[in-house]
């Protein structure tokens, strides 16, 4: 439907918090971890663009391979869908790699897969459904 949230990932979400509040002049609206995905987030909106703040909770998170790689920065992209099972059905179909064959349960109550970057040009794509 759109992109819901760009997804960066960071060392230190305390001090990367205040520097986005301080950056957006915007506060965190939420911060919650995320055990499945070895995550703590934190989010920030401005009208209707959202950021995710990504710092891992533990050494073998894949935030901190991230980071130990390609250092701090842009994540992934994440589109909102409406049905996120018909999606992984049509995309599978058209021969992308999808993470998983089920969507799991992320942050700020939505139902997430992800795409293999080397499916999209190098860019790590997230689809998420709203479960409100
Ligand atoms: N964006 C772009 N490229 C990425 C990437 C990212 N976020 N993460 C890894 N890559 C690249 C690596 O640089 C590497 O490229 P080369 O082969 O050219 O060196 C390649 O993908 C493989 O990376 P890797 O370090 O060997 O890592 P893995 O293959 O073990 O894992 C991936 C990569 C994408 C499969 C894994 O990070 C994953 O499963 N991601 C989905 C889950 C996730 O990101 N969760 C955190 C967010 C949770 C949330 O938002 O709630």
């Amino acid at each position: 439907m759109h992109i819901d949230h760009i997804g960066i990932a960071v060392k230190d979400l305390e001090t990367s918090v205040a520097n986005w509040e301080k950056l957006l002049g915007a506060s965190c609206y939420k911060r919650e971890v995320v055990e499945t995905q070895k995550v703590e987030t934190a989010f920030f909106i401005k009208k209707e663009s959202k950021i995710e703040l990504l710092g891992p909770t533990s050494e073998d998170s894949v935030i901190a391979k991230y980071i130990e790689k390609r250092g701090e920065g842009m994540h992934h992209v994440a589109f909102e869908v409406e049905d996120i099972e018909a999606e992984i059905a049509r995309l599978k179909n058209e021969g992308y790699t999808l993470l998983s064959d089920e969507p799991s349960n992320g942050a700020d109550q939505k139902k997430i897969v992800f795409m293999h970057p080397k499916d999209a040009n190098g860019v790590l794509v997230e689809l998420c459904q709203s479960m409100q």
